[in-house]
């Protein structure tokens, strides 16, 4: 029985990589605690809904996904998450701001620096997926003004803006620790963001030796088909 016990478990733990895709998602809904993540606020909006943050001035929230998964072997990482964009957050403007929100590792490795504006009249560099530049307040917001968080100012220039979905996919050998920033914000109840049902999958990296052992096969088979053929 022992050994049964001890099988099954291990086909368990295999089993969460062999059939690859999704392996952690959390909204931060329950009371926690949330394990693998570095210490941090969670707070829950006059809607209901309850998020990771509010991130702040030089705050750093991090989970790491290798303790989580217990592998540091070569995988593809596919991460996303949505981006609550909290308060009077002034985009590009140079006195005020730049307003950013950065996504990356811990080791250093940014995928992600953005700046977002919820104040009328001050443009942000988020345009959208992938796109960055100048643009109006709110570009790319899936929602505005549903979390019913506007304590600071209660007109149009405050409130929230909702970012659905943000994803990023990379490769990574070693060890993966998830962090998410921000940068040149004012105060906690005036400018925030927050972080919201992050999914990661890891995907195994086909391996190039075997890559390269299947192509010599298709060549040495068509080769023999066409000796066969003349
Ligand atoms: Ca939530
Ligand atoms: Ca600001």
């Amino acid at each position: 029985m022992k050994h049964q016990l001890a099988f099954s478990i291990g086909m368990m733990s295999l089993g969460s990589f062999a059939n690859a895709g999704d392996v952690y998602f959390q909204d931060f809904q329950g009371t926690g605690p949330f394990n693998y993540w570095s210490p941090f606020p969670i707070t829950t909006a006059p809607s209901g809904e309850r998020f990771l943050g509010r991130l702040a001035n030089n705050d750093l929230a991090e989970f790491n996904v290798t303790q989580y998964t217990g592998s540091h072997a070569l995988h593809t990482y596919t991460v996303s998450f949505d981006l609550y964009a909290i308060g009077s957050l002034d985009g590009e403007n140079q006195l005020v701001g730049p307003d950013q929100f950065y996504f990356g590792l811990q080791n250093g490795t940014n995928f992600f620096k953005e700046s977002f504006s919820n104040w009328d009249g001050y443009n942000q560099s988020y345009g959208g997926p992938g796109i960055s530049g100048s643009f109006a307040p709110r570009t790319g917001a899936t929602s505005i003004n549903t979390l019913g968080l506007n304590e600071y100012f209660l007109d149009t220039y405050s409130g929230d803006s909702v970012y659905r979905n943000l994803s990023f996919t990379f490769q990574h050998e070693g060890e993966v620790t998830l962090r998410f920033g921000a940068l040149g914000l004012q105060n906690k109840d005036d400018e925030s963001f927050g972080i919201d049902n992050l999914r990661v999958s890891v995907d195994p990296v086909p391996e190039p030796a075997s890559f390269a052992a299947l192509g010599v096969g298709a060549s040495v088979l068509l080769a023999r088909r066409r000796r066969k053929n003349k």
